[in-house]
């Protein structure tokens, strides 16, 4: 089949799940990887191989979406088939502290990618399909349940930034006839959730408490409602959009949501303690414009991709704290030992 795909946020939650779905399905997948100062391919390290080993079908490249010479340079380069555009500061509430990065990565950043694949189709006369990761966050204060029809309105310069990039992905399938889904997906976890949205903060806090590692969890707004589901199976509806006869735009969301509370009760269950002897607000976390209740209704995907959910959220929180608990077992067996020194890492 020698289909090749380009993943740009391959080193993310959501990239390295596409990526094992996609070299599972026989691709040829090609990664953008941020330079760094320290190592960054912590959640595809398990299927990376060396370029130089024979039948190698992972291949990563430098690049960065505030560099659109250097996309334009990867796309005429790998002549992918499919472009996902994974890639973006995706912390909302360090959004509000970097709005300038963060439109010229998520908004910006789209668009050049967008204009990198437009004049590589117009010189080569081959079609790319090309997926573009929006957020039910761009819905914000509009309320539940939110479908396709649901007007947007954005609560923080990423919301807004991944409006602008809808649309820009939008016009381009317009203007252009280019083969664009926007996939507006809900919340998605997994044990490689980045370890400072709230859920992992909370699986992991859970875990570590119980392993006397640490003491305290401080979080912000407790009330807030997210329809959370697996990260795993949001990736299987990126790649069955970009499969479907027509281009079109889909909510993906379990239907179901829940709110912080109540992930702390199934988290701190998990390790039979009581989440209120540990839990203390800190204002820090708190977002100057909050989204209060986000729901999805994914009715659309369902009928037209054939796609759902498989993990509900109890068996998600479970999965998250089983794998923190080795986490830290492993942190605490070092400690022990005297090979790791106490530390403290700071989570927004
Ligand atoms: P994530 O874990 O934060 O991953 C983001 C990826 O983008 C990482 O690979 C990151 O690289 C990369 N990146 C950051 N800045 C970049 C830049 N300037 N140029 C190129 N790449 C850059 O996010 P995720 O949870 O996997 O989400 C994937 C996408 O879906 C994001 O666009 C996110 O906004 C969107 N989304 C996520 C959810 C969710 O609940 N997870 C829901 C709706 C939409 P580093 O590893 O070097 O930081
Ligand atoms: O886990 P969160 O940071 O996720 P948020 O803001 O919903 O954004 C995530 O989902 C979006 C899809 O809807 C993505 F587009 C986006 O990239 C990201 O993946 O916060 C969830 C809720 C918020 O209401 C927040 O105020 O949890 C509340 N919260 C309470 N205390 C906290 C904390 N969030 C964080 N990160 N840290 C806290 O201490």
């Amino acid at each position: 089949m020698n289909r090749r795909a380009l993943i740009v946020g391959i080193t993310g939650q959501d990239g390295s799940y596409l990526a094992e779905l996609l070299l599972q399905k026989g691709y040829q997948v090609h990664g953008i990887v941020r330079r760094a100062s320290t190592f960054n391919t912590g959640r595809i390290d398990h299927i990376y191989a060396d370029r130089h080993e024979p039948d190698t079908r992972l291949f990563l490249h430098f690049g960065d979406l505030s560099d659109g010479t250097g996309m334009r340079r990867i796309v005429e380069e790998v002549k992918p088939n499919e472009v996902y555009n994974l890639g973006a500061q995706s912390h909302v509430r360090v959004s509000f502290d970097e709005p300038e990065y963060t439109a010229d990565v998520v908004a910006t950043g789209t668009l050049r990618l967008l204009e990198a694949v437009r004049d590589y189709m117009l010189g080569s006369k081959q079609t790319v399909r090309f997926y573009q990761a929006g957020s039910s966050e761009m819905f914000g204060s509009e309320a539940p349940p939110q479908n396709e029809k649901t007007p947007f309105h954005p609560r923080s310069p990423y919301a807004a930034s991944k409006v602008a990039a809808h649309w820009f992905a939008t016009n381009y399938r317009e203007a252009y006839g280019m083969f664009i889904c926007n996939g507006i997906l809900f919340n998605h976890e997994s044990p490689r959730r980045g370890e400072t949205f709230v859920t992992r903060k909370i699986t992991r806090a859970a875990a570590r408490i119980k392993l006397g590692l640490d003491h305290k969890l401080h979080l912000g707004n407790l009330d807030a409602k997210r329809d959370w589901g697996f990260a795993g199976d949001y990736v299987r509806a990126m790649w069955q959009m970009l499969q479907a006869d027509q281009p079109d735009d889909f909510v993906v969301a379990t239907g179901v949501s829940h709110s912080v509370r109540q992930c702390l009760e199934l988290a701190f269950q998990e390790v039979e303690l009581d989440w209120k002897k540990y839990v203390e607000l800190d204002s820090r976390y708190l977002r100057p414009a909050e989204v209060d209740h986000l729901l999805g209704d994914a009715s659309k995907a369902r009928e037209k991709l054939g796609w759902q959910p498989t993990v509900t959220f109890p068996e998600l929180v479970k999965m998250m704290v089983a794998h923190d608990l080795e986490l830290a077992g492993r942190e605490q067996t070092l400690r022990l030992s005297g090979q790791l020194q106490e530390g403290r890492r700071h989570a927004w």
